[in-house]
């Protein structure tokens, strides 16, 4: 595996494990079947509980069952997920990064245990609702309402656009508490089998083929109080739990280049033309010298923000660098991958087109491209140009 630098040398041993681990994983467990779950539209749901008994949601979280790894094996993780598909990083992302963490975060004693072992152990899947039809780059202006209701809140709006609606038993939806668009937005759990929860799965995707998506419609659905996440008010609200869905995809989208080039560099030293292996040949080590570089850049990123993270230095706009940086390589990178493929690089046999379709979805979910461009912007210039 690609590791130019030797980055793995100064890994722990409990960092060493946990990436050799879901490794070994993927490759016997979800590889094999996984061109065919793309094609047809499928997650393999049977791995849920097998991801949870793997520890492969939040284990950088303390409690309730979780282990508290370091944040670099977390990144290795979602490195190692993503280098088989994104849709199964998509997995652990969010029910970890946007699920568990907002409940461990933000949640009563009472909610912590009630969710966090159900999620962690992929007993119970969750989801996470922010972006709606008319509000997605922009989701403070979002339109989901909490009025006051005896003993708790009435919700009503749409969300769309949300990985594991269709399969998930809870909704971490946000919402206004009032009619007032002014009010800050609050956190609210949402059984989705309460009265008034609908979960449409959005079909015909051609990204992010292997990963579930729906929409939540919230049509005069009661909460009781204790389902509203207490410990926090406004827009830092989601906005922190992508910060932490973000980190993991800086790390993910690595994993895809990896595969990408691995499965380049490989085909390239069988196939011959010409009489010699299409690696012979100066354009094919160009382009396997410039992924090899990119990839090598991307990883000395994601590196330098986990320890920027474990020491609790890390910006979000650090990891919007990284998120816009790692994701943009790895789109590119992987394209160059089906290059050297030849033909046979556009069959589902091969990793590097389908990686490439899925990072068209990773490219703009967790905040477009163009978005992380002008949170940078914003932080080098001190001028907003969103609007
Ligand atoms: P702004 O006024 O800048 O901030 C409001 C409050 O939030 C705080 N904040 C953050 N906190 C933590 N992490 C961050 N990244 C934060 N960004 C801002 C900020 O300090 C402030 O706090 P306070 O206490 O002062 O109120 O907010 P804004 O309304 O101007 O928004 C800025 C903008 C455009 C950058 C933001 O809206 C944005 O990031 N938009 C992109 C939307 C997005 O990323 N959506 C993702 C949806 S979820 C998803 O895609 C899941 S895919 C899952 C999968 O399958 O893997
Ligand atoms: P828009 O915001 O309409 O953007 C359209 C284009 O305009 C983009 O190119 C964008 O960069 C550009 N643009 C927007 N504003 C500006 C500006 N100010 N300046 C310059 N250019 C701009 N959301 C969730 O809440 N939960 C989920 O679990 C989830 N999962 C997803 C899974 C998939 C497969 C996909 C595709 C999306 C998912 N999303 C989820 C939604 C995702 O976060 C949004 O698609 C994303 O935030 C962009 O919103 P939008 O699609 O409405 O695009």
């Amino acid at each position: 595996m690609l590791d130019y630098y030797g980055l793995e040398a100064d890994l722990s041993e409990e960092e060493r494990m946990i990436q050799e681990s879901a490794r070994e994983f993927v490759d016997e467990t979800v590889r094999p079947d996984i061109g065919e779950h793309w094609i047809e539209g499928t997650f393999p749901r049977d791995l849920i509980p097998e991801m949870g008994e793997m520890g492969f949601y939040a284990p950088n979280l303390g409690g309730y069952g979780s282990p508290n790894v370091s944040e670099k094996a977390y990144g290795l993780l979602m490195q190692e997920l993503e280098a088989c598909d994104s849709g199964l990083r998509s997995m652990a992302s969010v029910q970890g990064a946007l699920v568990m963490y907002p409940i461990h975060a933000y949640g009563s004693e009472e909610q912590k245990e009630e969710w966090l072992p159900k999620l962690g152990s992929g007993e119970a899947v969750g989801c996470f609702g922010l972006t709606e039809p008319e509000h997605g780059s922009n989701p403070t202006a979002m339109e989901t309402r909490a009025e006051d209701a005896d003993g708790g809140y009435r919700l009503n709006g749409s969300k769309t656009w949300i990985t594991n609606s269709p399969i998930a038993d809870v909704a971490v939806v946000w919402a206004r508490d009032q009619t007032d668009p002014d009010t800050p937005v609050r956190g609210f759990l949402v059984e989705t089998d309460r009265d008034g929860v609908s979960t449409n799965k959005i079909t015909e995707k051609l990204s992010l083929r292997a990963s579930i998506t729906g929409e939540i419609g919230l049509n005069d659905v009661f909460v009781p109080e204790r389902n509203l996440l207490p410990g926090v008010e406004g827009m830092g609200g989601p906005l922190g739990c992508l910060t932490q869905a973000r980190y993991g995809i800086a790390w993910g989208a690595v994993g895809a280049a990896r595969d990408a080039f691995e499965t380049a560099r490989e085909y390239a030293t069988d196939r011959e033309q010409f009489g010699a292996p299409i690696a012979r040949f100066q354009l094919q080590q160009d382009k396997l010298a410039e992924m090899a570089t990119q990839i090598t850049l991307a990883q000395l990123l994601a590196h330098r923000l986990a320890d920027l993270k474990e020491r609790g230095d890390m910006r979000p706009q650090h990891v919007s660098m990284a998120k816009r940086n790692n994701v943009r390589m790895a789109r590119n990178q992987s394209r160059i991958a089906r290059e050297i493929l030849g033909g046979n690089g556009i069959t589902a046999d091969y990793s590097p087109m389908r990686h490439m379709a899925n990072l068209e979805t990773v490219y703009t979910y967790e905040g477009t491209h163009d978005i992380h461009t002008l949170i940078l912007g914003e932080d080098l210039t001190g001028f907003a140009a969103y609007e």
